[in-house]
């Protein structure tokens, strides 16, 4: 497997609203991060991931973006954004931008132009279509709720948004909008960017409108947009115009892409994406009504995304190990423990992203283990996707509070309050009212209590990145599960021609005891506790987890 600086960096996402204030408006900002390269290169990282910053009216927080060649006021200004540059560059990091080409804002000169009239010029940069006497066009649903069809009265057309209205979907037939998103992205390459992240790139080439219906009860509304037929000439074409120009770094966003469709998406050969994130893992407990339909979901299939997914890009590809984001809860409330193994787990969680095949992604105070917050009303989120909800359950005549349990637990406000660096007033995020209430236990966890404890979480962070750059057989060798059907223990083998590691994670709160027969081995890292082999099997604690190489 050839070498990569994408494959062996490790990614830390920053989402820049809830980052660091530097101002006191209350809303995270470019100098506010200037303010932490410090820090974040404390952590040992190698690339951010830096979500959108651009111009935009903030519908969905930035992933509507009205200018992408222009900062987003309440962030800053282009010098800020060449400080921060240089900054993370002096650092010997290196940074990835949010590209949104599924869609733009519909504040974004083009669709104003677009939607003005039928025969403007840009009317095609957007999807528009007759509806049929007064419903929409065919039966489409947006993600966050809603037809996914909007009439607009200016010229009683429909427009496609598959996100929110105010989110209008670029036609990537045309190739005028496609030469537009290669000169945005060659823009910011120009000045030293180092990749991209790729908004739901698995939506951009549409289906016909005429003969696919979304179905609610079979196809999932991401298989219904994503991998369209031209899918492939367009990031063919992506990568001809733009990435094979740069030594830069692709990640797809791809909802809906899946072990049949991976390898068209990252195949070497293929000369498209470097890699994916797929979500296998992220919607496993989504039921038939979505997130906000939880449904139960076992270790084993949990563990099974990670297994299929390796051995589908094995000798072929690369994949993303990634367990959070901006769009799903904190991954120590989601996967781990929050409460008696709250350190343990966060911890049991960090060496799990840093000993599985493929770029580790750590998202922002996950490292500290941030978790999910604990609204009291509709009133206190922020994320349209919410909003929706609140909306369409208001028009159900539905109670409110019921949904509050639901929402504070699946929403995507937990990944989104402000990070919490210490325990002064607003967690020494904001001099200001913070655009998002922080969480109240942030007295508890924050950065500061554990920069300087040789047990904190922080720390276990900044060691388990280090002994992955260390050990490199956890980046590129081979990997098995070694009991898939076992219900507490994720346990699997890594290995290449001069290296062996056994990693044992105990997801449960029973102490378990799991056959090996290694004898001979160093220990390599644990969360607490020590080792302990005897008879045939090694005994594992409650959210024990720790990383053995053979002799
Ligand atoms: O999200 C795409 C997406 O559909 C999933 O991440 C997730 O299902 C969604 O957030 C609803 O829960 C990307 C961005 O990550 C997200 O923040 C944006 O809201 C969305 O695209 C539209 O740009």
């Amino acid at each position: 497997m050839e070498r990569k600086w994408w494959k062996e960096g490790i990614v830390y996402q920053i989402y820049p609203r809830s980052f660091n204030d530097s101002d006191g408006d209350g809303i995270g900002d470019l100098r506010g991060i200037i303010q932490k390269l410090d820090y974040i290169k404390s952590l040992g990282v190698d690339i951010i991931w830096l979500c959108p910053v651009y111009q935009s009216p903030n519908d969905d927080n930035g992933y509507d973006i009205s200018d992408y060649r222009n900062i987003m006021d309440e962030f800053g200004n282009m010098q800020e954004f060449d400080e921060l540059l240089a900054g993370i560059k002096a650092r010997g990091m290196r940074l990835l931008m949010d590209l949104v080409a599924n869609h733009t804002s519909d504040e974004h000169e083009w669709f104003l132009e677009s939607k003005s009239s039928v025969d403007n010029p840009k009317r095609d940069y957007y999807i528009w279509r007759q509806g049929d006497n007064g419903t929409p066009p065919n039966n489409w649903k947006s993600i966050f709720g809603g037809d996914a069809w909007l009439k607009d009265e200016t010229t009683g057309e429909y427009f496609l948004h598959l996100f929110t209205t105010k989110q209008p979907d670029l036609n990537w037939e045309n190739p005028n909008v496609r030469n537009e998103i290669y000169d945005i992205m060659k823009f910011w390459l120009d000045k030293g960017i180092d990749g991209f992240r790729m908004d739901v790139i698995s939506f951009i080439s549409k289906r016909n409108y005429d003969d696919t219906p979304y179905d609610e009860l079979n196809v999932s509304i991401n298989k219904t947009y994503a991998n369209g037929p031209k899918i492939h000439d367009y990031l063919q074409e992506m990568n001809k115009e733009v990435m094979a120009n740069y030594d830069m770094m692709t990640v797809g966003e791809g909802p809906g892409i899946d072990l049949t469709t991976a390898r068209d998406y990252v195949g070497e050969e293929r000369n498209e994406l470097n890699m994916v994130f797929h979500f296998g893992h992220m919607f496993i407990d989504h039921g038939p009504g979505g997130k906000f339909d939880p449904v139960p979901y076992s270790l084993p299939e949990f563990k099974k995304v990670f297994s299929d997914w390796d051995k589908c890009l094995r000798g072929n590809g690369w994949s993303s190990i990634f367990l959070g984001n901006h769009d799903f809860p904190r991954i120590v409330s989601r996967f781990g423990n929050d409460g008696q193994y709250w350190k343990e787990s966060a911890k049991l969680l960090a060496t799990m992203l840093c000993s599985l095949r493929g770029t580790t992604y750590v998202y922002q105070g996950d490292e500290f283990g941030m978790t999910n917050v604990e609204y009291e009303s509709f009133d206190d989120f922020d994320d349209v996707e919410i909003r929706n909800l609140r909306k369409a359950l208001e028009a159900n005549g539905e109670d409110l509070q019921k949904f509050i349990p639901i929402v504070n637990k699946q929403g995507r406000d937990n990944a989104r309050t402000p990070i919490q660096w210490d325990d002064s007033e607003n967690a020494g995020f904001t001099t200001g009212t913070p655009w998002l209430k922080i969480n109240p236990n942030y007295s508890d966890i924050n950065a500061a209590s554990q920069e300087n404890d040789p047990d904190s979480i922080l720390n276990f962070y900044r060691e388990m990145i280090q002994i992955r750059k260390q050990n490199l057989t956890l980046v590129y060798g081979d990997y098995q599960d070694l009991d898939p059907e076992n219900n507490e223990v994720y346990a699997y083998r890594r290995w290449d021609d001069d290296n062996e590691y056994f990693v044992f994670h105990n997801f449960s709160e029973i102490e378990v005891q799991f056959p090996t027969d290694v004898s001979d081995y160093n220990l390599v890292v644990i969360n607490y506790g020590s080792p302990e082999i005897s008879n045939g099997a090694i005994k594992l604690n409650p959210w024990q987890s720790l990383i053995i190489k053979t002799k």
